[in-house]
């Protein structure tokens, strides 16, 4: 693939006011008649050909202004039709082409899931369905005209309003739907299918009657109550957070098996991967309600952030996904505890995006170059993008973003946009010059931030000096200070947080207390400090920024004790958990004896026992890190064994420490009652899982006994899962046993047998990948299902660090022959589990050496897909 390069931007040199699209559906020979009103774009160069996109198509005809063209009219090949001649005014063209949705396993246009039909067009997958100006700034109206067998197919959808349906002979029928809304093609969307649906209603804020529908597989329709009570509660939710009222007379959901992305957003029409849509207490889990929430919310918030404002260009991605992305983890927080879902948030952050941005793959929130856009549907992309618009918010403050907004809404709807319209809003509603801040867009990298403190009992002064810098990432050598904002307080000898005076800040930054470093260093020096104070910064982590190092761990334990932030509060208990971990580890490479971490142990006694105010906090402040986490915080020369041994041995020492505290906890909180999935409810499960873990840490018999007793009597899937996660971990009879009960209650259920294959993947030892290899020959096992592939390979590379970083290679040779089987099947998940190897260089040197060689392998190969070939490529610069 040729690089398509941000300065290269130019309008497309045609319009498409209208297209009219007939779909006849078939299952190996769906045809497909589009008729396409064209204009000659103003702003594009005068006198151009008409250049098509087209992907895997074949043409069966054209039209121009109902005359039918020859060959001598056009050139035509699978991947574009150019017309050298066309009208100057105005002029339709009538394009056949022929698809075959059976044969396509990229899962890009038109596909069969199961016995439906679905598509999916972004990104640019509606050139697989037509030949189209196939780009995001071409906004046109739809009309659509579905046709199918009345059997195969009785419903029967497309984008927009339903305008009419009808009987054909040979038991053929048809319906037709109008979309008004101008949008790109990525929006277009279709389904045809024999589906069950839960309807509802949702009444805006206007007084309009909306037609709700969510289409699943029949006899699943009760399994959608939860993903329809969280569509009700987006729509109002935008209504009242950021005055967005819903458009069209209807919204419909439909939940696919077999999808590459979680969701889609198309225009009135969303489609999903059904993980995100079905749930039951018997079938998921806690996490399960809350991902269904949160992507519920986020494909339907898109309605005004990505489709009513639409991005120019793929380029501008972030535009639309950042701000969604800020906008779902805003309604979660709002819905459920503002500090657990933060929490989560930079948990999720921290594993996903900072390796990115630390590794081979680092991007900017908005890239300048890509060879395949695919590979740009990152974790910085969204996450960091969501991050710079939080960043935005706390620095104006809540009510000028809001106006922001409205501006943006105001000034953009109906148009294609860029950040730097985005921002434009903001620096008019807030009268600040932004052009510094939007530094974060253009800038990767993952800043490193430095608080260093200095006090003078005499002039009772505390100096904070503030200091950033961010390493440099492929491409971009020299790195620039950002604008960050640091929320921050201080806190006096018994806990009290102290009053801020300095001549060194603006006064709204001490009333805020939040600093704005935007030069590389900045010195503060507090007046009226009685002694020396503890420094809470970064509060609710208020900048997606590494905070090195952390504060002395008497700091984080009086932190931990006494900050009123409670992400500080739990980024305390992270901090002082990393601290006596890698004090084992460095223990362990010197041959020292284990250092035991007392202050540690006693600061998790005292969390437990005030665990009940708020259990879900506690659980996630009582959490070890992952050795995920270890991995990424260690930063280089790697070594999976020895941070396992590390963080087992300390789970261990705790579980001897706090067993006896936990076992009355989790005796307590298993008496709860019939299953809820919100968010307090969900909390106590999260205590309880936590407390059957720290007894199993001290005591594995008597942990055992009673996850398998909790495993026989679960009432509901979290509580399941969670006994047979821990019977994972402890190995032996009861875990095999535990597996194949688990297998032969739920064999028929594709979504819960996701999970059975995961947590088989991520069992912490060496024998895992022999595991993993022969799960690959169960007959539950596809490479065709994405769910499926990742639940199993997704999972083991990943998400279990000493299996699939096993010394003897084995792991990775596991990986390269599954990605190079899947490449020409479906490649956008081919190169989606590649990247897992992004962090190659951070390992230790003979495990770099292996990916290194395999990466070289793959890379080397003849036929490989773009989106393999990019990801290959850019892994080994
Ligand atoms: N637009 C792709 C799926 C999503 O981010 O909503
Ligand atoms: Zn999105």
């Amino acid at each position: 693939n040729v690089a398509v390069r941000l300065v290269d931007y130019r309008p497309a040199d045609f319009l498409i006011d209208a297209v009219a699209l007939d779909i006849s559906l078939d299952r190996t020979a769906s045809k497909v008649v589009a008729t396409l009103s064209l204009r000659r774009n103003p702003k594009g160069a005068p006198g151009a050909p008409l250049s098509l996109d087209g992907d895997d198509l074949t043409l069966v005809g054209v039209k121009l202004d109902g005359r039918p063209l020859g060959p001598q009219d056009y050139t035509a090949a699978p991947d574009h039709l150019l017309l050298e001649k066309v009208p100057d005014g105005p002029f339709t063209l009538e394009i056949e082409t022929r698809v075959d949705p059976s044969a396509n396993t990229q899962l890009s246009g038109l596909y069969r899931s199961g016995s439906a039909y679905c598509t999916q067009c972004e990104a640019e997958g509606f050139r697989r369905i037509t030949y189209f100006l196939d780009r995001p700034d071409v906004l046109s109206v739809y009309t659509t005209r579905v046709e199918g067998d009345k059997g195969e197919a009785p419903i029967l959808l497309s984008n927009g309003n339903p305008v009419k349906s009808g009987n054909l002979p040979d038991g053929r029928h048809y319906a037709v739907w109008r979309d008004p809304f101008p949008k790109p093609s990525y929006l277009f969307a279709l389904v045809g299918g024999d589906l069950g649906a839960l309807r509802d209603s949702f009444t805006t804020m206007s007084g309009r009657k909306i037609d709700l529908a969510i289409y699943v597989e029949h006899g699943k329709e009760a399994r959608a109550t939860y993903a329809m009570d969280a569509l009700k509660r987006s729509m109002r939710w935008d209504e009242e957070k950021f005055g967005r009222e819903y458009d069209l007379d209807v919204f419909n959901i439909v939940a696919v098996s077999d999808f590459n992305m979680g969701a889609m957003e198309n225009k009135g029409l969303n489609i999903f991967n059904d993980k995100y849509v079905l749930a039951s207490p018997e079938t998921a889990t806690d996490g399960d309600y809350a991902g269904i929430e949160g992507v519920i919310a986020h494909e339907y918030f898109h309605n005004w952030t990505g489709n009513r404002i639409t991005c120019r260009d793929w380029f501008q991605l972030c535009l639309k996904e950042g701000l969604t992305v800020f906008r779902d983890q805003e309604f979660s927080a709002d819905m459920r505890s503002r500090a657990v879902e933060r929490i989560g948030d930079v948990r999720g952050l921290r594993l996903a995006q900072f390796p990115e941005d630390g590794g081979p793959l680092a991007h900017p929130v908005r890239p300048e170059v890509y060879h395949e856009i695919n590979n740009f549907y990152t974790a910085t992309v969204y996450e960091k993008g969501a991050e710079i618009v939080r960043m935005l918010r706390t620095l104006i403050g809540d009510e000028t973003f809001r106006r922001g907004m409205d501006i943006y809404f105001e000034r953009f709807d109906g148009t294609a946009a860029t950040v730097e319209d985005y921002l434009s809003c903001f620096a008019e509603a807030s009268g600040r010059d932004l052009s510094h801040f939007a530094l974060w867009y253009s800038q990767a990298g993952t800043p490193i931030l430095s608080t260093e403190g200095a006090y003078d009992p005499q002039a009772k002064t505390f100096s904070l000096t503030l200091k950033q810098h961010t390493p440099p990432t492929p491409g971009q050598s020299e790195k620039k200070p950002l604008v960050v904002p640091v929320a921050f307080a201080l806190f006096g000898e018994n806990g009290e947080k102290l009053e801020l005076a300095s001549p060194d800040a603006r006064a709204d930054e001490l009333a805020r207390g939040l600093i704005e470093l935007t030069d590389a260093e900045r010195k503060i020096t507090f007046a009226g400090v009685a002694s020396r104070p503890v420094v809470s910064a970064l509060r609710g982590f208020s900048a997606p920024v590494r905070l090195e190092p952390a504060p002395e761990s008497a700091d984080l334990e009086k932190l931990l004790a006494c900050d009123d932030d409670p992400f500080n509060r739990w980024q305390a208990a992270q901090s002082l958990a990393l601290r006596a971990i890698f004090a084992r580890v460095d223990a362990a490479k010197k041959g020292a004896q284990t250092p035991q971490a007392p202050g540690f142990i006693g600061a998790l006694r005292t969390i437990l026992a005030g665990a009940d105010a708020d259990p879900a906090f506690a659980a996630q402040a009582l959490s070890l890190p992952s050795e995920i986490d270890l991995a990424r915080e260690a930063g280089h020369d790697v070594d999976p064994d020895v941070l396992f041994s590390a963080r087992y041995g300390l789970r261990e020492e705790i579980g001897r420490a706090l067993g006896a505290d936990a076992e009355p906890i989790y005796r307590r909180l298993s008496d709860a009652g019939p299953y809820s999935p919100d968010a307090a409810s969900a909390g106590r499960r999260m205590l309880k899982a936590l407390a059957l873990d720290l007894v199993a840490a001290g005591d594995p018999e008597k942990g055992s006994a009673l996850a398998r007793s909790q495993f026989a009597a679960a009432g509901n899937m979290t509580d399941r899962l969670g006994a047979l996660t821990l019977l994972a971990l402890l190995g032996g009879e009861a875990r095999e046993a535990a597996f194949a009960a688990f297998y032969e209650q739920y064999k028929g259920d594709a979504l819960v047998l996701d999970k059975w294959f995961s947590l088989q993947a991520t069992i912490p030892e060496p024998a895992t990948t022999k595991r993993v290899v022969d799960l690959m020959r169960h007959p539950d096992f596809s490479l065709t299902n994405p769910n499926r592939v990742r639940s199993l390979i997704g999972a083991f590379s990943n998400a279990n660090l000493t299996g699939f970083h096993a010394l003897d290679g084995s792991g990775y040779d596991l990986l390269t022959r599954i990605v190079l089987e899947l490449d020409p099947k479906n490649p956008q998940l081919a190169a989606r589990l590649l990247s897992a190897l992004r962090s190659w260089r951070t390992l230790e040197p003979r495990r770099r050496g292996l990916i290194e060689e395999r990466l070289r392998h793959i890379a080397a190969q003849g036929n490989l897909s773009p989106d393999t070939k990019d990801i290959a490529t850019r892994a080994l610069s």
